[in-house]
Parts: C-alpha cells; structure tokens; sequence
C-alpha cells in the first residue's frame, strides 16, 4: 500500500503496529486499497443527487452540485495558490456553516490532513495544535481569526473566509478539481481529544474510517434514509458532529441543516423551521428541550441521537413523554471516531446504552483483562473496524491493550448482552467501601422537580475515604438551604440504596462544562470543597 503523502510527517508518527488496536469488522465492509473519501462522500452524490439541498443553513443553501463546485475552488486554491501537497496538516477553524464543511472537504480531496478547531479555543490552546500537528496551513472564519494570529508557530500560508478574501481566490479558480489519489489507510484527520488534564492528544484516522463509522453505526444503527433533514448542535471540530451533520448525512445523499449557534433555545426553533427529521445533541440539551416542546411544531422529528455524556433515564423519559420519540443513547470516543454502543429504534431498554454496533467487540473487563461476569462492573473494551491510533504519544498503550480499545468507562454487562454505563473509571465513587457511580445518583437527583442540573462527585474524608457530594442547581423559584438538602437526601433515599445518598449537597448558579457539553467533574474536585 503505497501513500499518496508527500508529506509523511502522519505516516511517520504512527504508534509502532504492535500498540495498534485489532480492526474485526473492517475486511467485511470491502474497501478498496485506494480511495479518498471526499470523493466517495460528496461526488458520489453528483450523479443522481445532483440538485438536491446538500447544506441549508441561516446564511445559504447549497445543492450538493453547488457545494461540490465550491469544494473543487477552494481545493484549487489550497494547491496553486497555498502550494499545499498530500500530507500538509490544514487548521480549520469555523462555526458550523457550509463554508466550514466546503474547507474541510476541500483538504481531504487535496490530500492535506484536517486538524479542526473548536471555535472556542484560545490562543494558548491553538498554539499546542499547532505545534503538536506541525500545521502548515490554515482556513479560518474571519470571526474567528484573532485568537489564530495570536498562537504560535504561525502556519506558512493562511486565508481568511467571510471578509472576501478566501471568496476572491476562489473565483479566479476552476470549479473542477481531480481528488488525490490517497489510500484508504493515508490519515485524514488528526482529532484533538477533549482532555481534562495534561497536553492534548491527537487522534489519527484514515480515508477508509470515515466511510466506516457511515457503513457501521450510521447505516446499521441509525439507518437514515436520503429524504432526512439532519440538525444538531455539535461542532465539526468534534467527531460526534462530523459524523452526525456532514457525514452521515452525505454518505446517503441527504440535506445537512448547520446552525452557527445551536443551544437548546436555537435548537428547538430550528428544527421546526427547517423541517428536520434526525437530531443530535446532547443529554442536557434534550432535558433543557424537553421543557418547551409545546411552543414549537416538531412533528417533522423521527429520530434523536443522544452522546457525549451518558443519558440518565430521567431525561429519556421527560423527551419520550413530550415527543413520543425513544431517544438513541449511544457511546462514542475520538479515539474511535464515532459511536461503538448503541440500539436501532425498536432494541432500544431505557437506562442502557445498548448493544455493539454490528462490526464492533464489545466487553467489560476485570483489573487482570479477563471479561467479568455478566451482572458486574468493569472496565469497558471495545474493538471494531474503527480504533485507536494517537499521534507520537506513549498514552497509546494505555488506551489499546491487547489489541482492544480501553475508553476508560465502567460498565455492565446484563444477561440480555445490553450494556448499562456506570461512571468513568476514574469517577467512581469509593465510600465506606462502597463502590458508589455517581451517574446513578444525578440520574436519581434529577427526578426530583427542583433539579435542574446537578454532578455527584466524591471528596476526600477521613472516616470514610470519600463523601458522596452533590453540586445542583436548582430550577428558578427553588431555594437553596438545610431544607432543600434534606428533601434530596430523603429522595434519594426513597429510589437507590440509602449508603449512595449525597451526604453533602451544594448549590452552585451553573455547572462547569467543556464546549462539547461535557460536565468538567474534575474542577469540581478541585474546587477543595
Ligand atoms: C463519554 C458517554 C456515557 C465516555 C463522542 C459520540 O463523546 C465523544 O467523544 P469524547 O472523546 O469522549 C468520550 C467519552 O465520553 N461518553 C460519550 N458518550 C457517552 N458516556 N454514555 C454515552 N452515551 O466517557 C467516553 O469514553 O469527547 C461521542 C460520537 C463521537 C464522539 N467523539
């Protein structure tokens, strides 16, 4: 297998094959030794989908002619104008927008590596991409270009798009461009990993695992078809949006709805204006949305996936008695590009997060690797034609032992083969020798009808090791207080086992997150409270 990469800065810094995970599941899915996956995903579209609406978004609609023409133009722009060659790492950096997706797809037929940014991201933070990466070029919102010029080393060639600049290239271009001849285990995309601690990591993942995570979860698990309207509100940077609204979508010739701006209170109007019929957010957006379904016509609705963070039973219940719909829990990783565990409508069980997605391996397992018994708690392994590759990094034979993928979850397993989330490893909960997950008191906290949002956390204390300690806030007219605390502990007490209670409850305004709408656990431990 010959690379197409001129430049072999991603070949070279592969993990050694020994550390590499075990791949069952990718020779059933018949890729060729050669392919570029813009071509497989976006021209494949030219011949019958043509003039079908590829990207509709508050700014422009684009067909998926049109989107493919401006695709071909900025591609030009990056070879004869940016000299780029296979293998150049390209920085993207936008909000969710067909300009954002046009870039992307524009590096990946050019052969270059995708390295996408979060817009929220700080000088400080882009700077560690851009050295960690060595990125050479740099496609950015012009909204979002100061903190860009501020980080360092400053890639060799950059262009602006939304001020003209990137336009005005783009127009003295050819709409026709030929793809680079890449092979199907070329990288195409270095994935930054939302990490709590320590330099981030960067994913690595090929031509061929983009079509995989259409051909495994999207096709066996979701099953859309090419009349779906897809919506959400991830960003691109982030694999669970990248799958979710460009990826998926194309790989059947379906409409992408991309919304700069997606909280609950966007999100919700949005998908009755255009008309969307598959969503994806995360659990607190479907809880926050929950709440004002009534204002709105979503009829149009037919599927919801739910990721990121698990999905406790409370919030399943509140959007299945408010839409009807049974939302689809799933667990994915950036390590393994996109979701490995989760059930077709008519397999979901409230409260799990469901089964393998056919071409994946999944099992928990003990301290010494052995699979536990079903009924037990363990660590989560998983294995499939997607897997994990980190660039240059020794954490590499922490994630992949034995050719599984270990995504540093607790599980179990029942005897239906369902898998039921516990916490993260490194999240649970040891109280007076209890085995505590704090997931499972939240998901029983959040019943109660003061309960906005709340993080269940242990901290130290001298009896007992750790202290079962729980940060609500509470919905607006609720006061905060001893009594408050006590009608929790008392409702806790009445639904899980009484040693799991929260013995201290605190009332903050707000709950750290990341941009991915993940709950920051780790800050509140060290809040020292
Ligand atoms: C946690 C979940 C319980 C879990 C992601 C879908 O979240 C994604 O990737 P990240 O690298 O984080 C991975 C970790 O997040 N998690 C994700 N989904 C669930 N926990 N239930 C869930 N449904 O700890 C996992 O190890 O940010 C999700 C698709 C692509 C993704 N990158």
């Amino acid at each position: 297998m010959s690379s197409a990469h001129l430049d072999r800065f991603t070949g070279a810094n592969l993990p050694p094959r020994d550390q590499w995970p075990d791949f069952p599941g990718l020779d059933a899915l018949g890729y060729p030794a050669r392919l570029n996956c813009a071509v497989e995903l976006l021209d494949r579209n030219l011949a019958s989908r043509a003039d079908h609406i590829a990207i509709q978004s508050p700014a422009e609609t684009l067909t998926y002619a049109q989107l493919a023409e401006r695709v071909n133009r900025i591609a030009n722009v990056l070879v004869h104008r940016m000299w780029l060659v296979p293998g150049n790492r390209v920085l993207l950096r936008g909000p969710n927008s067909a300009w954002m997706v046009a870039a992307y797809f524009a590096v990946l037929k050019a052969g270059g590596v995708v390295v996408a940014s979060m817009p929220l991201l700080r000088a400080k933070e882009l700077s560690q991409m851009l050295d960690r990466a060595r990125i050479s070029h740099a496609l950015c919102d012009a909204r979002l270009a100061d903190e860009m010029h501020r980080a360092e080393p400053e890639p060799a060639y950059s262009a602006l798009w939304g001020n003209g600049q990137l336009e005005a290239m783009c127009a003295q271009q050819s709409p026709h461009f030929t793809a680079c001849d890449t092979a199907a285990d070329d990288v195409c995309l270095l994935g930054f990993t939302s990490g709590t601690t320590g330099v981030p990591k960067a994913t690595m993942h090929f031509h061929r695992d983009m079509l995989a995570i259409c051909d495994a979860y999207s096709a066996r698990v979701l099953q859309p078809g090419r009349d779906d309207v897809f919506i959400g509100s991830p960003p691109l940077a982030f694999t669970f949006g990248l799958g979710g609204l460009v990826l998926f979508p194309f790989r059947v010739g379906a409409t992408a709805t991309l919304l700069e701006k997606a909280s609950p209170d966007e999100l919700l109007p949005a998908i009755a204006r255009y008309r969307a019929t598959i969503c994806f957010t995360a659990p607190t957006a479907y809880r926050a949305m929950a709440a004002k379904v009534g204002e709105h016509d979503i009829a149009c609705l037919r599927k919801c996936v739910s990721a990121g963070e698990a999905l406790p039973l409370p919030i399943f219940e509140a959007w299945h008695a408010a839409t009807s719909i049974a939302l689809m829990d799933g667990i994915g990783a950036t390590e393994m590009l996109h979701i490995f565990i989760g059930a077709p409508q008519g397999r979901i069980r409230a409260g799990a997060t469901g089964i393998p997605v056919p071409g994946y391996e999944a099992r928990v397992i003990g301290g010494a690797g052995h699979e536990c018994p079903r009924g037990t708690p363990g660590r989560l392994a998983v294995r499939g034609p997607t897997g994990c590759r980190y660039l240059d990094d020794a954490r590499q034979a922490a994630y992949v032992q034995d050719g599984w993928n270990i995504t540093g979850d607790t599980y179990i397993q029942d005897a239906d083969g369902y898998f039921w989330y516990q916490a993260r490893s490194d999240d649970m909960i040891v109280s007076s020798g209890y085995n505590i997950a704090g997931p499972e008191v939240e998901a029983a906290l959040l019943a109660h009808p003061a309960v906005r949002e709340c993080a269940v956390i242990g901290t130290p204390d001298p009896e007992r090791g750790m202290l079962v300690t729980a940060h609500v806030v509470l919905h607006e007219g609720h006061r905060a207080g001893p009594e408050m605390t006590q009608a929790l502990q008392d409702f806790v007490k009445a639904t899980v086992a009484p040693y799991k209670y929260p013995r201290l409850i605190h009332f903050p305004d707000q709950l750290p997150r990341t941009e991915t709408g993940k709950l920051q656990r780790f800050v509140l431990r060290h809040e020292g409270r």
